[in-house]
This record gives C-alpha cells, structure tokens and sequence, in this order.
C-alpha cells in the first residue's frame, strides 16, 4: 500500500466534506508542534529538559520543566497559526487570547501539553492531549465560558505519545486513525485506519492503591475481576497501569482492555482525578470513534455539561462490555439507595 502522509489524508477528509480547511491546516500545526515536543522529550538529560520547573499550575500540582517547554511550544506555534481564537491548557488559570498582530480563525483549541507527567523522569511514554471546538459566531474574545461545551460538539480530538515511536492518533468523528512519525523524513504517516476496539476484553487497568477509597460497586466490579476463574465472571483478567493516561489508553486503542479513573474518597470533593476539557472529552470522543465507550460511571463523558476548564470527571472508558458492567453496577447501587 502507497505511504498516506497526514497531509494527503488532510486534504481527503476536506474532499469528504468531514472538515474544513482550516480545521486541517489547525491539526497540522498541532502535529508539527508536537513532533517539536517529541524533540525536547527525546533529549532527557542531555537536554536538561528533565525535572521539576520550581512552579505550580492552576491545579496546585507541581510542574515540571517539560510541562512548561510543552505548553510554550503549542502556545507559540497556534499564536501564529491563523486557525485559532483562543486556546485553554491545563498549565494555564485561563485561556490566551491569540495576540493582535497575528490572525484569528474560528476554532477553540484546549490541550494537556505533556500527559503523564510522573513518568517523565523515569523514560516512560508520556503525551499530549487535545480537543477542538468550534468558537461561537459572535465571540470575538474567547472567556473561559466559550469553552464550556459538552464534549459531543467537539470538532476534532487527538493525542501524540512519546515512546518507542512517536504516534498520532486521531478523530474528526469518522473514525479513528493512527499516524507514525517517519523520523527519517520527518512527518507522521498513516499506520492505521478506521480502528476497532474489540467489545470484550480480558485486560483492565486501574491504580490499585486507592481501592480503600473506592466506592461499593466499584469494588464490587474490581472484586470479580480479580476473582477471575473462581468468581461470578468465570474467566481471568489480567492488569496493567502505567499512569499515563495516554499510554493506558493507546493499549486499548491498539489491543483493547478498560480504563478506569474512579471517584475515590481521596478526591470526591474534586469530582474525579482526571480533567474533563482536556482529558477525558477527547479520549471519550477518540475511543466512541473507534467502536468503544466512555462514562463517568454514571452517564456519558461526551454529555456532561461542562460548568469549569478545569473541571474533573470520573473516567471508564475502553472495550464497550466492561464499561457498560462496570457503569450499570453503579447505576443499579444508586436506584438501590433510592
Ligand atoms: P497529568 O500528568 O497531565 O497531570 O495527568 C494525570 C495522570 O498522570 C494521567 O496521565 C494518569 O492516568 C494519572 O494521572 C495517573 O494517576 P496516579 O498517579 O494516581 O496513578
């Protein structure tokens, strides 16, 4: 099969009418900024790009220097760009107008620079994720309040992990695709069209240390996954965690599996670990594309009302059987509580 660059598969969705093109020349400049991205994180030590930055982001979290250098890199690179009327970032309180001197498109661009950010220092695949949506007709100056759409009105989502290779993967709402970085020539080529998760799994990943903290179906749902054989389920599961949740979540785009980052007793009063704009929306949107589904355990991640940027979510997502048990067990333990 013929080599499909990123470019040419581009200019074939816009020949299909699933985007326009300057939501095609936004994706191109999101993916040249994280092939810069994959630059820096490929340097490590050598580059001194490895540590802690010495600040917090708006989340109270410390950051590390290649939080900082990744969010810059996208910042700089959509500041020019021509595509966008403002972008949202999880290192970021608000979202940055794009400066005067340079021309405003109608998208709405939201991104976690660098996923995975403890596994930075340890060489393990990290990532970026984003989301686009579409900027209101009348908002010349993007608000916070801009943003705030639900997830199904995303124009497009993606994530970029640094490992091995560096890979794409990508949506628009007709299908999932994967793209890998060609180093030797420099830019990312289709490796994978149209992808499929399978429905059913025997793989399941989730940060067991916080169990104590879990809620009574998750436990339950756990409990019987770890019964195996000898439980109701009748069969194995086997687990995996890396704690990127791009990594996690590109296992189960290549190879299926479930993914959960539950409510816990830890962090009820946040909601959840992960963020809903730039987490779990465009994962949500990427796996629903590829066959699979996405729930906060309650209800779709896709149809919550966003109220905050930064707001978080409970997240279950990957091969649709295992979510669906796992969210209709905490459904069946709401309507018991009545
Ligand atoms: P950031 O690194 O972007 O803050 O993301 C949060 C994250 O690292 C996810 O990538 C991952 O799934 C999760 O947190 C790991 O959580 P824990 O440290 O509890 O295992």
């Amino acid at each position: 099969m013929k080599p499909v660059s990123l470019i040419q598969f581009l200019i074939e969705e816009r020949r299909a009418g699933h985007i326009n093109t300057e939501l095609s020349l936004l994706i191109e400049v999101v993916a040249r900024a994280c092939k810069r991205i994959g630059v820096a994180t490929g340097k490590g030590a050598l580059g001194g790009v490895l540590g802690a930055a010495g600040t917090d982001n708006v989340q109270g979290e410390a950051q590390k220097k290649l939080d900082v250098i990744s969010n810059e890199i996208l910042l700089e690179a959509n500041a020019w760009g021509g595509h966008l009327a403002a972008c949202a970032s999880e290192e970021m309180e608000d979202p940055q107008p794009i400066p005067d001197m340079y021309p405003k498109g109608q998208h709405l661009l939201l991104f976690d620079p660098l996923d995975g950010s403890s596994n930075i220092d340890v060489n393990i695949s990290v990532g970026t994720i984003f989301s686009v949506l579409r900027c209101p007709d009348d908002v010349t100056e993007p608000k916070a309040e801009h943003f705030l759409q639900p997830g199904t009105t995303q124009l497009a989502a993606g994530y970029v992990v640094y490992g091995p290779s560096t890979l794409l993967v990508l949506t628009f709402g007709h299908g999932t695709h994967e793209f890998t970085l060609d180093r030797e020539i420099g830019s990312f080529t289709l490796s994978r069209r149209d992808i499929r998760i399978p429905e059913q799994t025997g793989e399941f990943a989730i940060n067991m240390s916080n169990q104590r903290h879990w809620e009574a179906p998750m436990q339950r749902y756990i409990g019987e996954l770890l019964a195996g054989n000898d439980g109701p389920r009748g069969r194995d599961f086997n687990m995996r965690w890396v704690a990127s949740m791009v990594a996690d979540v590109h296992r189960i785009v290549t190879r299926g599996g479930v993914f959960f980052y539950p409510l816990d007793a830890k962090i009820k009063s946040k909601g959840g670990k992960l963020r809903l704009m730039y987490e779990a929306n465009p994962m949500a949107f990427i796996v629903e594309q590829a066959g699979g589904a996405a729930t906060t355990g309650r209800e779709r991640i896709m149809e919550v009302q966003p109220t905050g940027l930064h707001q978080r979510v409970p997240v279950f997502l990957g091969s649709s059987q295992e979510v669906e048990q796992a969210t209709r067990y905490h459904r069946e333990a709401d309507n018991a509580q009545g």
